[in-house]
């Protein structure tokens, strides 16, 4: 049995897609150089004019957009509508610097969950299913994107939140959840307690829709044992919406990328030249049909390679593998994004000088951050002990990233000077594959 939430779109020829592609992004070009400024000057810049782009093969032409842009135009500067056509935000974690807001108009949001639909039914969903969603709720997009979808599939969703393993458990085992949604660090979490609690006879799970942070294979393989389900993979940001950009089908062989909204590029990060499709390079997406928040050739930073081979499901939409790595220094922490630029800047703010070094582990299924940083000598010779400086620290960098991380403060000279390029993030996990 073939599971399509739209089959008319996810199995469209090519052929028909490609033009469908090309006559939205004519509009698209058309709609963000009229209406917005940053687009029309850059365009302008850039001597493209809306009449060059003719269809998605001459979508190189335009020039990208990064998320320095995004912090520069912040937070109305590439607005498509009127701000009273705005229905939501979603907003990235990070409580300064690097905080991206995202509009959104009733029509973008009813194609984002459209796209969590397509998501959950390509997982087997069906309006029988009963879908947990213990993605967090509120800015991050991970809880109300699948929660949108699962009510547009018609299941009963189960708006539960992050946190509380009790809780989520108790709720599972009484209303019968069918699908789980969450990060794949949870459900390995929370697998790992139904096994010592002796309690899966009682969970009725038969699949999971996991993402919003890197994921290995050998990880899949035990969370489906643990659990005895099939995990599926969802990508997403919220730049171009949160979950349900790309997410994969039964055969479980890379992503399909919702291409009647997304277009999508592999381009050398160093270059910006694109690349065929199977090379490994920086993903870009040039949103076609989004209006409130139209970000076009957006570079992603993640790092993946496009498939556009046959898939025994019957979807024609391109695939993505996982991503593969970044190409910038962004790290997914206990679900968090984190740049280790935040880190330095926390500690700049209070006295210190750049001598860190910023560890995360994982243990079990958790993740650990700890930032090792050396007092000045200033800071040695006073009579404050190291445990006040590092409390504040811990306090500055809550504040920053929303999670807690461990600080060790540290005598002047004691974290190892680096000839070249200094290493200043040592990442034990090895979650890309
Ligand atoms: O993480 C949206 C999301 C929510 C996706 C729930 C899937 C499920 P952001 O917080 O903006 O949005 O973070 C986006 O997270 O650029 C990737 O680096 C990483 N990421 C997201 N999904 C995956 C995945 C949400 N399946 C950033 N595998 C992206 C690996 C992922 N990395």
């Amino acid at each position: 049995m073939k599971n399509y939430f739209q089959p008319e779109i996810e199995t469209m020829p090519v052929e028909q897609l490609k033009a469908l592609q090309s006559e939205r992004l004519v509009e698209q070009v058309k709609f963000v150089y009229d209406n917005v400024e940053f687009y029309r000057s850059k365009m302008d810049e850039a001597g493209v004019k809306p009449e060059d782009i003719k269809s998605v093969d001459d979508l190189y032409k335009l020039p990208f957009i990064t998320k320095d842009d995004l912090r520069d135009q912040y937070p109305y500067g590439l607005l498509g509508v009127p701000l009273s056509e705005c229905v939501r935000i979603q907003s990235t974690s990070g409580t300064t610097g690097r905080r991206v807001v995202a509009f959104y108009t009733q029509k973008d949001i009813d194609i984002w969950e459209e796209c969590c639909a397509r998501a959950i039914v390509a997982a087997g969903g069906t309006k029988d299913d009963v879908v947990h969603v213990c993605y967090g709720y509120g800015l991050f997009t991970g809880g109300p994107g699948l929660n949108g979808g699962s009510h547009k599939v018609g299941s009963l969703t189960l708006p539960m939140s992050s946190g509380n393993t009790d809780r989520q458990l108790q709720f599972m085992e009484d209303l019968g959840s069918t699908i789980l949604c969450c990060t794949p660090s949870y459900a390995a979490n929370l697998g790992e307690t139904i096994k010592a609690r002796g309690l899966k006879d009682k969970i009725k799970l038969k699949a999971g829709i996991f993402g919003a942070e890197p994921w290995t294979e050998e990880m899949r393989h035990n969370i489906e044992n643990t659990l005895g389900i099939k995990a599926y993979d969802i990508y997403g940001l919220t730049e171009i919406s949160g979950p349900g950009v790309s997410y994969e089908c039964e055969a479980q062989a890379g992503m399909h990328i919702a291409e009647d909204h997304f277009v999508p590029e592999i381009i050398n990060p160093k270059t910006g030249e694109v690349l065929p499709e199977g090379e490994v390079g920086e993903l870009v997406f040039t949103c076609i049909t989004k209006k409130a928040f139209p970000l076009l050739r957006y570079r992603t930073r993640d790092l993946c390679y496009l498939t556009r081979e046959a898939c025994p499901c019957g979807r024609t939409h391109i695939r993505m593998h996982k991503p593969m790595g970044r190409s910038d220094d962004m790290m997914v922490v206990k679900g968090v994004n984190v740049w280790p630029s935040q880190i330095e800047a926390v500690l700049l703010q209070q006295g210190f000088e750049a001598n860190y070094q910023i560890v995360v582990d994982r243990i079990g299924n958790n993740d650990t951050i700890e930032v090792q940083v050396e007092m000045t000598p200033e800071m040695a010779a006073a009579d404050v002990p190291a445990a006040d400086r590092e409390k504040k620290v811990v306090a500055g960098l809550k504040s920053m990233l929303g999670i807690k991380v461990d600080v060790k403060v540290v005598e002047p000279n004691t974290i190892a000077r680096s000839e070249g390029k200094a290493v200043r993030v040592v990442d034990k996990r090895n979650l890309y594959c």
